[in-house]
Order: structure tokens, then sequence, then C-alpha cells
């Protein structure tokens, strides 16, 4: 309000007089906490905090759009019952699968807890032993681990950890934890000639329709493969296909193995809840399951392209919250540090979204963190799998928006693809390949140093 009206006074006076005075051409925005890196999702940027820090609807949606958000949220949100067990709008769940809704994963719309907690619901896929990414005929792409009466769930997963220790330069130490994937109680058969792997963590989804406004060509710009700059970062653009077989920029997934947010929906419907859409028709029951394919189905597709639709929507519509104390020294001070060591080479800071079906999203300048880009990081956060262009230990950079939110949303949630590191230090700790002299720095920081970096990474 005050700052519309400032800007009235500034317009009529700079017209009236036509002086060149450089409040004439500064311009004070109609909300100045809605642009710059304070504002880190554009004009969608969201005031929220807490543990309804990553739910928001963005704040620039029409009242309709917010209609059409809330509409997604609880086709979201609602856990899916078994088919004709009385609440015909959203039932048909299974007859395998991993959680009862997107939010049993995306808790809070955030991460999932580390997938050693009780309410994790671990993702594990299948590698030959040469390390490709393969589907099994009694086991399908994923693994399920839940099933509804009367079908058998696919077995059982516990991840358990492995700990090494280490010290900074200043002689403090640290530990880290890699996980042990322990799948037992195959139902269909042992898993053979393959083996377990690609454990994933739910990431948070704040931004993601963001994320799918920049404008591919200028991620590829910033793709170096053979490292031709030789600065010793080769990020690469994935390339993936649409599930109605476009060639598209891999975006989505830790791997960059899917293009688009509705893919990444109507797969998760599919393998996540076993709900069948108009984009995967066919109810998840891979050879052999004979009591999966006799189970009840509620109806051809479970989820209707108006419903799917909304969900995509509220996914691609939740708001960016505002950053935090970013004017505070210890933080100014952090973020040069970032730069100084090199994080900024993968975790780009700013961008300017393109055209997009849903015009909040389109022509933002946003603040995420990330270039999109698939990176070597080292054989430590390898998982040995090939999935489309990633290898075995590249991964997607993720954005760092809303990090220091992390933990108000859900407190058991993890970083990284697996949910294995239980601190932001640790995280960075994890870093190798590409990010090997970029963390080796990280070591070298005294503790001060490493608390104003810390403080500007949780001011995100
Ligand atoms: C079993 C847990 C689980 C459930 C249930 C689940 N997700 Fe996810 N979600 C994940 C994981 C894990 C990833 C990362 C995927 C990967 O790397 O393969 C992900 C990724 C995503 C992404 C891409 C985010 C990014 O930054 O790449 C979107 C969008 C998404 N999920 C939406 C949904 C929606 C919508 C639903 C409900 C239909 C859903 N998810 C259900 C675990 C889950
Ligand atoms: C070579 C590119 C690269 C550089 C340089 C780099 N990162 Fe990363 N960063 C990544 C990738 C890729 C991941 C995801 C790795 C994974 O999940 O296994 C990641 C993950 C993270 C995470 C965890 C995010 C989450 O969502 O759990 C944090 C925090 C982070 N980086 C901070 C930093 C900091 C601080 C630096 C500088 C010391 C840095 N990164 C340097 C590529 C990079
Ligand atoms: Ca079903
Ligand atoms: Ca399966
Ligand atoms: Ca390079």
């Amino acid at each position: 309000m005050a700052a519309n009206r400032v800007n009235l006074i500034l317009t009529l006076l700079c017209t009236v007089l036509a002086v060149a005075v450089s409040a004439c051409t500064l311009s004070v925005t109609p909300n100045p906490s809605r642009s710059g890196p304070g504002a880190p999702g554009g004009d969608g940027t969201v005031k929220a905090r807490g543990v309804g820090a990553f739910s928001q609807p963005a704040a620039n949606l029409t009242e309709r759009q917010v209609a059409r958000f809330l509409i997604g949220d609880q086709f979201f949100t609602k856990p899916w019952s078994v088919a004709s067990s009385g609440q015909p709008d959203q039932d048909g769940l299974g007859p395998t699968f991993l959680a009862t809704s997107c939010a049993g994963c995306h808790l809070g719309d955030g991460r999932s807890s580390a997938p050693d907690h009780p309410d994790a619901a671990p993702i594990i896929r299948f590698i030959t032993p040469d390390g490709t990414a393969t589907t099994l005929d009694a086991y399908g792409v994923q693994l399920q681990s839940k099933a509804i009466d009367g079908v058998e769930p696919e077995a059982d997963i516990r991840v358990t950890w492995t700990e090494t220790e280490g010290r900074y330069r200043d002689g403090t130490s640290y530990t880290l934890r890699s996980p042990i994937i322990d799948v037992s109680n195959e139902r269909f058969g042992s898993l053979t000639g393959a083996h377990a792997s690609g454990l994933r963590s739910a990431p948070a989804l704040i931004g993601v329709g963001l994320l799918e406004a920049i404008p591919a060509d200028d991620i590829r710009s910033h793709a170096d493969p053979d490292d031709l700059d030789g600065d010793g970062i080769s990020g690469v653009a994935s390339v993936v296909e649409t599930l109605s077989g476009e060639p598209a920029l891999g975006r989505f997934g830790l791997k960059a193995n899917i293009a688009t947010v509705a893919d990444q929906t109507a797969l998760a419907y599919l393998l996540d809840l076993g709900i069948t859409s108009p984009m995967m028709p066919d109810e998840n029951c891979p050879i052999g399951q004979v009591a999966c394919s006799e189970a009840p189905t509620g109806g051809n597709p479970e989820i209707s392209s108006d419903r799917i639709g909304a969900v995509v929507f509220y996914a691609q519509t939740l708001g960016v919250p505002a950053r935090v104390g970013l004017d505070d020294a210890s933080v100014i001070r952090g973020q040069a540090i970032f730069e100084s060591i090199g994080c900024d080479a993968c975790h780009i800071e700013r961008w300017k979204t393109g055209d997009h079906e849903v015009d909040a999203l389109a022509n933002q300048t946003i603040y995420p963190f990330t270039d999109m880009l698939l990176h070597d990081m080292g054989e430590g956060l390898g998982d040995g799998r090939t999935d489309g262009t990633a290898g075995p230990t590249e991964w997607r950079t993720p954005p760092l928006w809303g990090l220091g939110f992390t933990r108000a949303v859900n407190p058991n949630a993890g970083f990284l693809h697996d949910g294995r590191a239980r601190s932001i230090e640790e995280a960075i700790l994890w870093h190798g390949g590409e990010a090997t002299a970029s963390a080796a720095q990280f070591i070298k920081l005294d503790a001060d140093d490493r608390e104003r970096l810390l403080h500007f990474l949780k001011s995100l």
C-alpha cells in the first residue's frame, strides 16, 4: 500500500517535472519483499514460516487459480482408499503401493523423513550387474513394500548405516553415514540377476513449476560436458522423452530423468500409489503377481484428467517462501564464502523464467541456486545406477531454496538424494567428484566461517 503510494507520487513527480533524478529510473516496486534475492520465487513468493512453509499457493495466483490449487491439494493430501470402500471420489489404491497419498512421502509438501524413520517409504529400483537400470518381470521398475488386503507386498525394505569419521582442518571431527539397503521376504522369487539400488528420499516440491518454466536452451547454455573451460566442472544436460514420446530436457527426479511435473505426477500415481490415470492407464501388475491382477480397481482411469491436472497445477504453484535474515552481516559474509569456494559453479543463484502455460510462472526472476544439470559427485554418493543420461555417480544439482525451512516442515527430514545427511554440513562434506575442490575448501574453513556459510544456507 505505502509503496504503491510512493510509486504513484514518484510517477507524478517524474511526469510533471520531467527530470532525470535517479528515483525516477529506480522505480519503487509495489512490494519490495516480492522481488530480488529475498523473494526467491519471484512474484509468487509467499510469507510463510514453520510447518506450513512449503504448503502455500503462490502469492500471484488469481482467486480462481487458488480454488484449483485447493482441489489439487485434496487429491495430493487425502489418503486414497481401496476400490469400492465407500469413497468413490478417491478410490483404487494399489494393489501394491508405497504410500496412500502424495503427502505420505512429501510431508507438508516438503521432504520425506530419513529412510530409516518409521514414517519413511524409501524408493528402491533395480540394476543389472553392470549398473544399468532395469525392469524385472516379477517386480516391475520399482519395489512396492505395501499392498491392499489380499495382495502380497513385493518385499520388505530396511535401511541401516555404516559410519566413517573425518576431521575439519581445525581438528573438529565429524561422522558421515552411508546407507546399506536390505531387501528381504521377496514374495515373487529372488531379484534374479539384478540387485536393489537407487534408494531415494522425496524432495521438497516448492517452486517446481518455476523450474519447469526456465527456458531449456538457457539451461543447456550452462552445460560444459567436456569441461572445455577447464574449471573441473562439467555439467551435463539430461536428455529424456516425455511420456508422450517427445524428446525433452530432463529436469525432475534426482537424476533429472523426467521432463515435466505432469509426467512425474502420473508416474508417482501409478508407481507410488497404484492409481491409474489417462497417462498411465494400466494397473501396476507385473507378470506373475496373480492376486494383484485380480484385485479390485477403482474404474479406469482411477484419477480423471481434470483431477490429475489439478494436482499438477497444485505442485507447479506451491509458493517458495521468502528468505529470512538476508541482511544479516554473517549471512552476507556467508554468501561471499559460498561464492569464493566455488559452490556457485553448480548452485547458480538466479534465473529468469520464460513462457509457461500457467501465466503466474512466466517471466519471473527466481533464485533457486541450481544449474539443473547433472554432475559427477563421486563414488561416495554413487548409487551404481545408470538412469537415462545420468551415470552411476551423477546427480542433478538440487535447488537450495527453502533449505532453512526443511526441519521446520519435517523435523525428521534428511539431506541429499537418499536422506543420509543429518545436517547441511554433512551434505556438503559428502560432495566429491566435480565438487571435490569446493568441498576441500569447505573443510579448510575455520569454525566461524563454516558458521557464516551455514547461516547463509539457512537463510534460503
Ligand atoms: C513413495 C514416496 C513418494 C510418493 C508417494 C510421491 N513421491 Fe514425489 N517424489 C518422491 C521421490 C523419491 C522423488 C525423487 C524422484 C527420483 O529421483 O526418482 C519425487 C519427486 C517428485 C517431483 C519432482 C521434484 C524434483 O525436484 O525433481 C514431483 C513434482 C513429485 N515428486 C510429485 C509427486 C506427486 C504429485 C505425488 C502424488 C501423485 C508424489 N510425488 C508422490 C517420492 C514420492
Ligand atoms: C559440481 C557441482 C556442485 C558443487 C561445486 C557444489 N554442489 Fe552442492 N550439490 C550438488 C549436487 C549434484 C547435489 C546433490 C547430491 C546428492 O543428492 O547426492 C548437491 C547437494 C547439496 C546440498 C544438499 C541439498 C539437499 O537438497 O539435500 C547442499 C546443502 C549443497 N549441495 C551445498 C553446497 C555447498 C555449500 C557447496 C560449496 C561448498 C556446494 N554445494 C558445491 C552439486 C554441487
Ligand atoms: Ca489401482
Ligand atoms: Ca513393483
Ligand atoms: Ca567447466
